[in-house]
């Protein structure tokens, strides 16, 4: 069981994760759980006050350190109180490192994770430097808040739990196209719109039909994303198959 504490002033953002597709399956089989924790229910005074202007000046708000500091500490209790011994405290922010695969990976090897998704410019530094262990960006551009980063993180977490995906073979593909782009798909009807399905996916040959995806995925990465493709780490097979995409390509290109 993964335990997710989320750090939120718009808790209803996470029913998007709670309320629909695999998340809600998995949550419904108790993979996981997740538990909102609002800091406006940790301010005393009589606004909810959250957020403060920035010392120095300048744009927008910051989020004041005093509710989200024990916003943070109730969160990592529950946590211990379940029986995670160190639950890791990751704050969702532009300045972190960057999620890709690997990442979600490590973190996917922690028992309990406490999100903080933050508004505003940014969260009291003294609340980073005293309870944060790590920062994570989803990417470079600008999103509103970090409720929808988190949602990302946790997504990508939860699909990777055993018996989270119907099908025990989508994740045996995922590993057989591990960092590559996918080959393309097709489904009924076999002609549409004056278009057929490539004859090797209607041979019922099983061999070809895998050599043909591994073919397209490779070719497909290598002329959409050169930089997840290592040439000299290919095996002398995808070598062959890249070789193959190539010059079919270029007589596709010459027939036009
Ligand atoms: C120049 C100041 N802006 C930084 C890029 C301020 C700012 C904009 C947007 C501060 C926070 C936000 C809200 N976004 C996040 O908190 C966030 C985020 C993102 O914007 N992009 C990618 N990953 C993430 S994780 C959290």
């Amino acid at each position: 069981m993964t335990h997710f504490d989320v750090i939120t002033i718009f808790p209803e953002m996470f029913e998007a994760v709670s309320r629909h597709g695999i998340t809600r399956k998995a949550l419904e089989e108790k993979l996981f759980e997740m538990k909102t924790w609002d800091p406006r229910d940790f301010t005393t005074d009589n606004y909810r006050r959250v957020d403060d202007r920035p010392y120095g000046g300048g744009p927008g708000m910051v989020m004041m350190a005093e509710p989200l500091q024990a916003c943070i500490e109730a969160a990592t209790s529950r946590q211990r109180a379940a029986g995670v011994e160190r639950p890791m405290v990751v704050l969702m922010s532009p300045q972190g490192e960057r999620l890709d695969e690997a990442l979600v990976r490590g973190l996917a090897a922690e028992p309990g994770l406490v999100l903080i998704a933050g508004r505003y410019e940014g969260v009291d530094e003294r609340v980073v430097a005293k309870s944060v262990h790590r920062e994570v960006s989803i990417g470079d551009y600008v999103t509103s808040g970090g409720e929808l980063p988190a949602m990302v993180l946790i997504d990508c977490l939860v699909r990777r739990l055993p018996g989270s995906l119907n099908d025990a073979e989508s994740a045996a593909q995922d590993s057989f196209s591990e960092g590559m782009l996918d080959w393309p798909h097709y489904t009924r009807p076999e002609k549409w719109s004056e278009e057929r399905v490539p004859d090797v996916l209607m041979s019922g040959n099983h061999a070809a039909i895998a050599r043909w995806r591994r073919k397209q995925a490779l070719g497909r990465t290598w002329d959409r994303r050169p930089d997840l493709v290592d040439e000299a780490k290919l095996s002398r097979e995808d070598r062959q198959l890249l070789e193959e995409y190539r010059r079919e390509q270029q007589a596709q290109q010459q027939q036009q």
